[in-house]
């Protein structure tokens, strides 16, 4: 019997689901995986009960519920310190959580037009110029961690809670065909080949829902 639980949504189009579940992947934590669709009209009320935000990912360890990405990431940090999940000197620390939090509240036009679908791929995606912009910063973030800390992953050697984080980012640039550089390309063939990700694909590849919305091009 595991000792949480993690609801989630859709694996094809859950980023934010994607985030967490990764995030406790990475951790090692023992979790069953409670998935409500989300074209369940049972859903709002369900969540509702698991999760104060009525938003997904939510855990449940120990009597402890926690919501919302970045809280989870830090409780999983406290409970699993040997995992990673933050690095391990102070000023590392701190950049990783300041990218966690960009990531976190930023890039709002990158999200909206290039939404996570990754059973679907657009060759040459039309990018509108403020998601353009996004990605430019999120690349110019991923190169300056690689570069200072020495890849494969953002902090070094091992993933951790901002690559967990910018997952989601990955699957997009792939989704909607984004050029990328050598530098960049490697980093995302590194996150794509973990067993993780790939196990989480898997399963994305394999669900029926279908979200009109997300699957048009626009
Ligand atoms: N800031 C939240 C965002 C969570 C979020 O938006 N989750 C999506 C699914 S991936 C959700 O629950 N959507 C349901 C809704 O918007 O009703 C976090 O970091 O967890």
């Amino acid at each position: 019997m595991a000792d949480a639980i993690l609801t989630i949504s859709s694996k094809n189009y859950g980023a934010w689901a994607l985030r967490g579940w990764l995030m406790a992947r990475l951790a090692g934590l023992e979790f069953t995986e409670h998935l409500i669709p989300p074209d369940d009209p049972e859903m709002k009320a369900e969540m509702l009960l698991l999760s104060a935000s009525i938003r997904v990912p939510a855990l449940e360890h120990e009597s402890v519920r926690v919501w919302d990405t970045l809280a989870i990431g830090e409780y999983l940090n406290e409970i699993r310190p040997a995992a990673g999940l933050l690095p391990a000197g102070r000023a590392a620390r701190a950049h990783c959580r300041a990218i966690c939090g960009e990531m976190h509240s930023g890039f709002s036009a990158l999200r909206s037009s290039l939404p996570m679908n990754i059973k679907a791929h657009f060759p040459h995606f039309k990018l509108w110029s403020r998601a353009r912009t996004d990605i430019d910063r999120v690349l110019a973030i991923w190169t300056d961690c690689l570069q200072t800390y020495g890849g494969p992953f953002l902090f070094g050697q091992r993933p951790c809670m901002a690559d967990a984080m910018f997952a989601p980012v990955v699957t997009r640039l792939l989704t909607y065909d984004v050029a990328l550089d050598g530098i960049c390309a490697a980093y995302c063939r590194q996150i794509m080949a973990l067993p993780a990700m790939e196990e989480w694909v898997a399963a994305a590849r394999l669900e029926t829902d279908e979200i009109d919305e997300l699957d048009a091009e626009f």
